[in-house]
C-alpha cells in the first residue's frame, strides 16, 4: 500500500512545515487565548510582557496594518479579538520571542480584563434568539403538506449528532519569512493556499503578488485545514512582516484541540410519511446547525446538508430547512463529508424509526426507496446512474443480508449477555464543490532536458494520495514511467488562484488540468516528429518511453526525443486550466445541476454489544463501492478503510464534552476517544465492476469523503443489538452512541437498576 511519501513517512524523514530547516534569526510566536467564551475586553496591557527577556514584540489588533479580518464566505471574524471575545480560546494577542519558552513565559505578564457577557452554546437557543449566520434556507420537492393526510404511517422526532475533532497528526503550523521587497513567503499547513495568500494580503495591506504561499505536504487535514489554517499563517506573517525576521507558529496538540473548529454538531426535527408498502411518500426536516462564533465555512456546509437530505433515496415530497446558529464556541468548520453526514444520520434515523413502528427491518424500507436512474433529487438534478441499486444488490449477493440476519438472531438466542445487530448503509454523495466557481484547477508541467518531469498543481497532498494519482495521470498521458514524474510542492507563485483541496475533487480537477498540460507537450512532440518523418501526427505515439510510428518502433527513446526537441527549440513546458463542465446552481430557486456525478455505494455493518459492561463493538463493515476505473486501487482502498473507521469513531466513541462555561474538557487523546487499531472493524471492500459511465479523470471516480458515511451504519447496527436486549427500546437518535450511553440505555430504570444484568 504505497503512496508517494510512504518511505519518507515510515522513516520519519518526511518534512512537514514544522520540520523545515529554520532560516537564521527565526522567532517563535504563541497566541494569548481568551480565557472565557463571551465578554467585552476592558483592559489589554502588553508592556510588561514585551519587556520580558527574549521577547521581540507583543502584537494586538491595533498593530494590524491592513484589515483585522480573516472571514472567507462572510467577513465576520477578526484575526485578533478587538473589543469583544466570542469564544474561549480566541486569539487576543500574539507574543513573539527568541524561543518558544521565552514566549510562553512572557505570556503570563499580559494584563487582560474582560467583562463577562452571557454566552450561548445551544443551537436551538441561538435560533430562538435570532442569532443566525447568513439566512435559513429551504430545499423542496413536491408538496409535503398535501401528502401528509395520504400517508398511512407518519412518525416524527428529534435526531442529534455531535461534533468531531479532526485529530490530524500534524497540528496547525506556519513559518513566515520576510522578503527583501516588503513581501512575505509563508510555508503553511493549509488545504487552501490561495485563501491563506488572500487573507495575509488583506491583513498586511499588501497585494497578493507580494505574498507567496508554499505547502510542502500535510500530515492529515480532513477539512480542518480548509479554512482554519489561515489564522495561524496570518499571525506568523503579521509578526514576520512587522519585525523583518522569520516567525514560526506551531500549535501543540492540546492548544489545537482547544482553539480550533471541528465538525458541526446538529440538532434536527424530522417527520416521515410512508405507504403500507414501505414507500416513503413525504419527508420534512429542520436542521439546527451549531456554527460557533463566526461563519467560517458554515453556510457552505449547511448547503451540503440540504443537498444530502434524502441520502440515497427517492422521496417525491420533501421540505428541508436549515439554519446556521451562532454560538460562543470556536467556529465549527469543514470535516470530511461537509454537512452531508449530519443529514444522512437524520434520514437513517427517520427510516429506523418508521421501520420500528411498522415492524419491518429497516433494510426493507431502504431497498424499496433507493434512487434509480432518472429520479429527481430535491435540488432538481436527476440521478444519472443506476449504481445505488447495483451496489446494494451486489453487496447482498456477496454477503447475503438474510443469512447475516439469521446468524445474528441465532447468536442472540444463544447468548443472554451479548447481542449482535446489523444495519445496511447506502451512500450517495454529490461530487463537485457546491459553490460552482470553485470547480476549477490548473497544472504546470515541465519536461526537463534529461526527460524527467516536474508537475505543479493546485492540489495539496495530505496523505490522501492525490500526488500519486496525478503522477499516474501525467505518466500515462506522456507515455513514460511513473518514476520519471515528480510532484512539486503546492505554491501560489507557480499555480495561482487555487481552490481548496477539498470536496473530494482534488484528483479529478487537478488530474484533468495536468492531463491537458501534458497533452499540449505531447502534441508539440508528435507534430515535430511527424514533420521530421514526413507522416501525419496521428501516426506518432509514445508508449513505454518509446516513440512509435504507426505502432512500429522508430528507435527513438523518450530521453532522446526530449533532447532532440530541446535542441529544436520546442517548448517543453505547458500550463493548463480545467473547469468542470455542465454544472450550475440557482440559489434563488434552490435548483440546478450542482454535481458532476454522484459517488455511490452500500455497506453492511455488524456490531456486538456486551450487555454487562455496556460496551459496543463494531465487528465488520462490508462494502461495495463504485470507484469507476480506479486510478490506484491501493490508494483507494486506504481511503475507504480510513473513512469507515473515522465515521465509526464519529458515531460511537468520539464525544466532545464542554464545561458549563463553554471550555472543552475532552482536549487530549486521553479523554477524546478516537478508534485505535484495536477498535477498528474489519473492513472488506469490493469495487463495483465495469460501472458505466466514467466521469472523473481517466474513467475513475473519486473516493475521498464518501466512505466516511458508511460509518453511520455503526449507530444503527448497535441500536439493532440493543433492541435484542430491549425490544421496547424507544427510538433514540443521539450520536455518538458511546459505551456510557449504551450502558444507560440497557438500564432504563435509573440507578437502582444499574449493575444488574440486563433483560434478554
Ligand atoms: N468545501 C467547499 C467542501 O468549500 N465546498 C464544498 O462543497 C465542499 N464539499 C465537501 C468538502 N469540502
Ligand atoms: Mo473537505 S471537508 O476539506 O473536503
Amino acid at each position: 500500500m504505497k503512496h508517494d511519501d510512504t518511505l519518507l513517512h515510515v522513516r520519519g524523514a518526511a518534512r512537514f512545515v514544522r520540520d523545515i530547516l529554520l532560516p537564521q534569526g527565526t522567532l517563535f510566536a504563541v497566541p494569548l487565548p481568551s480565557p472565557i467564551a463571551h465578554g467585552k475586553i476592558g483592559r489589554l496591557e502588553a508592556a510588561a510582557a514585551a519587556a520580558e527577556k527574549g521577547v521581540a514584540a507583543v502584537f494586538t489588533a491595533a498593530d494590524i496594518p491592513g484589515q483585522n479580518q480573516i472571514g472567507n464566505i462572510i467577513q465576520d471574524e477578526p484575526l485578533l479579538a478587538a473589543g469583544e471575545v466570542d469564544y474561549a480560546g480566541q486569539p487576543v494577542a500574539l507574543i513573539v520571542a527568541e524561543s518558544l519558552g521565552a514566549a510562553l513565559a512572557a505570556r503570563r505578564f499580559i494584563e487582560l480584563d474582560i467583562e463577562e457577557l452571557p454566552p450561548v452554546f445551544d443551537p436551538r437557543e441561538a435560533w430562538a434568539r435570532g442569532e443566525i449566520i447568513g439566512v435559513p434556507r429551504t430545499f423542496a420537492l413536491g408538496d409535503v403538506d398535501r401528502e401528509w393526510p395520504c400517508c398511512p404511517v407518519v412518525v416524527g422526532g428529534r435526531a442529534d449528532s455531535g461534533g468531531q475533532e479532526h485529530i490530524y497528526l500534524e497540528t496547525q503550523s506556519a513559518l513566515a519569512v520576510p522578503r527583501d521587497d516588503g513581501g512575505v513567503k509563508v510555508f503553511s499547513a493549509t488545504q487552501s493556499p490561495t485563501l491563506v495568500q488572500r487573507v495575509i494580503a488583506r491583513v498586511l495591506g499588501l497585494a497578493m503578488h507580494e505574498v507567496e504561499v508554499d505547502v510542502p505536504r500535510l500530515g492529515g487535514a480532513f477539512g480542518g485545514k480548509e479554512d482554519q489554517a489561515t489564522a495561524w499563517a496570518a499571525l506568523a506573517a503579521l509578526a514576520a512582516s512587522r519585525l523583518g525576521r522569520p516567525v514560526k507558529l506551531v500549535l501543540g496538540r492540546q492548544e489545537d484541540v482547544r482553539w480550533t473548529g471541528k465538525r458541526h454538531p446538529y440538532s434536527s426535527d424530522y417527520k416521515i410519511g410512508l405507504g403500507e408498502d414501505g414507500r416513503i411518500l413525504a419527508y420534512e426536516v429542520t436542521f439546527y446547525q451549531n456554527a460557533g462564533s463566526a461563519a467560517d465555512l458554515s453556510p457552505a456546509i449547511l448547503e451540503r446538508t440540504l443537498f444530502h437530505t434524502t441520502n440515497s433515496y427517492f422521496v417525491p415530497n420533501v421540505r428541508a430547512t436549515a439554519a446556521s446558529c451562532r454560538t460562543n464556541l470556536p467556529p465549527y468548520t469543514a470535516f470530511r463529508g461537509f454537512g452531508a453526514p449530519q443529514a444522512m444520520f437524520v434520514m437513517e434515523a427517520a427510516i429506523a424509526h418508521a421501520a420500528g413502528e411498522m415492524g419491518v427491518p429497516a433494510a426493507e424500507i431502504q431497498r424499496r426507496n433507493l434512487l434509480r436512474r432518472g429520479d429527481e433529487l430535491p435540488y432538481g438534478m436527476r440521478l444519472e446512474a443506476d449504481s445505488p441499486v447495483r451496489c446494494w444488490d451486489e453487496l447482498d449477493k456477496r454477503h447475503d443480508f438474510a443469512s447475516l440476519r439469521a446468524r445474528a438472531a441465532s447468536f442472540n438466542r444463544d447468548h443472554a449477555l451479548t447481542k449482535k445487530g446489523l444495519a445496511v448503509m447506502p451512500v450517495c454523495f454529490g461530487i463537485s464543490f457546491t459553490t460552482t466557481f470553485l470547480n476549477q484547477a490548473a497544472g504546470l508541467v515541465h519536461v526537463y532536458t534529461d526527460g524527467s518531469v516536474g508537475v505543479s498543481t493546485a492540489a495539496v497532498e495530505m496523505g490522501q494520495g492525490v500526488n500519486r494519482k496525478i503522477r499516474r495521470v501525467a505518466a500515462r498521458t506522456l507515455g513514460v514511467g511513473l518514476d520519471r514524474v515528480r510532484m512539486e510542492s503546492t505554491n501560489t507563485a507557480r499555480v495561482a488562484n487555487t481552490s481548496p483541496t477539498a470536496a473530494s475533487t482534488g484528483a479529478d480537477l487537478n488530474g484533468h488540468a495536468t492531463r491537458l498540460a501534458c497533452l499540449q507537450i505531447l502534441e508539440r512532440l508528435r507534430q515535430a516528429v511527424a514533420a521530421e518523418r514526413n507522416c501525419p501526427a496521428e501516426h506518432i505515439h509514445i508508449e513505454g518511453e518509446k516513440v512509435l510510428q504507426s505502432h512500429e518502433s522508430t528507435g527513438l527513446t523518450w530521453e532522446a526525443l526530449v533532447a532532440w526537441a530541446y535542441a529544436r527549440r520546442i517548448p517543453l513546458s505547458a500550463y493548463a486550466h480545467y473547469a468542470t463542465p455542465g454544472i450550475h446552481f440557482d440559489k434563488s430557486k434552490e435548483k440546478g445541476r450542482p454535481f458532476a456525478y454522484h459517488a455511490v455505494g452500500t455497506a453492511v455493518v455488524e456490531a456486538t454489544v456486551d450487555g454487562l459492561r455496556g460496551v459496543p463493538r463494531v465487528d465488520a463493515v462490508k462494502i461495495v463501492h463504485d470507484v469507476g476505473r480506479s486510478l490506484d486501487p491501493a490508494v483507494d482502498l486506504g481511503q475507504m478503510e480510513g473513512g469507515v473507521v473515522q465515521g465509526v469513531g464519529w458515531m460511537t466513541s468520539e464525544e466532545l464534552v464542554y464545561s458549563p462555561e463553554g471550555k472543552i474538557l475532552t482536549d487530549s487523546l486521553a479523554t477524546y476517544k478516537v478508534p485505535d487499531i484495536g477498535a477498528a472493524p474489519e473492513v472488506t471492500v469490493a469495487f463495483l465492476e465495469d460501472a458505466p459511465p466514467p466521469f472523473g479523470i481517466l474513467g475513475s471516480k473519486t473516493v475521498g469523503e464518501p466512505p466516511f458515511m458508511y460509518g453511520i451504519g455503526a449507530y444503527f447496527a448497535i441500536l439493532d443489538a440493543l433492541r435484542a436486549f430491549r425490544p421496547d427500546l424507544p427510538p433514540v437518535f443521539h450520536a455518538p452512541l458511546t459505551a456510557e450511553k449504551t450502558f444507560r440505555l440497557l438500564r432504563p430504570r435509573g440507578p437502582e437498576g444499574e449493575g444488574s444484568a440486563p433483560r434478554g
